[in-house]
């Protein structure tokens, strides 16, 4: 098991669109343990594979409380099938951009279709926390990042002032 260094804005690379995975392989399933690995110790309740490097349609989730046991998720080739009407708000935050949290309307439900590391098809309708989390990494699967989501003005204010650092830390 490896934890993986994270892919932070204004990294090009968060913006690239992923490729369905082929097949559930040895090398899938590493890679989801990986995954997993890197966002517990983050800490996060899901990761997208591009913000660790790889440009492949994966997601793994766990929403579950500190006081329960581990619930980890792992989604391949997750597809939206359909949405609620209903919308609902969360404070949203991305590992891809440390310590930035803004409010996304989204809708309540999602229901999803993806291929499980079972290699079975699987349908699932998501609320809660789980629908959000859903469609904020498969917005990452798209290039989408959830400051798209919300106001141009402070868009860019979280941009120019991740592009500074960047260009900190490489100096
Ligand atoms: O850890 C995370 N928390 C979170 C909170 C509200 C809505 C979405 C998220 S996902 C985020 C981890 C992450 O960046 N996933 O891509
Ligand atoms: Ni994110």
């Amino acid at each position: 098991m490896t934890i993986k260094p994270l892919i932070i804005l204004p990294d090009p690379v968060l913006r690239l669109q992923s490729k369905p995975i082929e097949t559930v392989d040895q090398a899938v399933r590493t890679f989801a343990d990986d995954m997993l690995e890197t966002m517990y110790d983050a800490p996060g309740i899901g990761l997208a594979a591009i913000q660790v490097g790889e440009p492949l349609r994966m997601l793994v989730i766990d929403v579950s409380k500190e006081e329960e046991e581990k619930a980890p998720r792992v989604f391949l080739n997750p597809e939206i099938l359909s949405t609620s009407d209903a919308r609902s708000t969360y404070e949203e935050g991305c590992l891809s951009i440390p310590d930035y949290y803004a409010e996304v309307e989204r809708p309540a439900e999602v229901t999803v279709r993806y291929l499980g590391l079972d290699g079975q098809m699987h349908e699932e309708t998501a609320d809660g926390i789980l629908a959000t989390c859903l469609q904020h990494e498969i917005d990452h699967l798209n290039g989408v990042l959830f400051i798209d989501h919300i106001s141009k003005l402070k868009r860019d204010m979280v941009v120019k002032k991740f592009t500074k650092q960047a260009r900190r830390v490489s100096a």
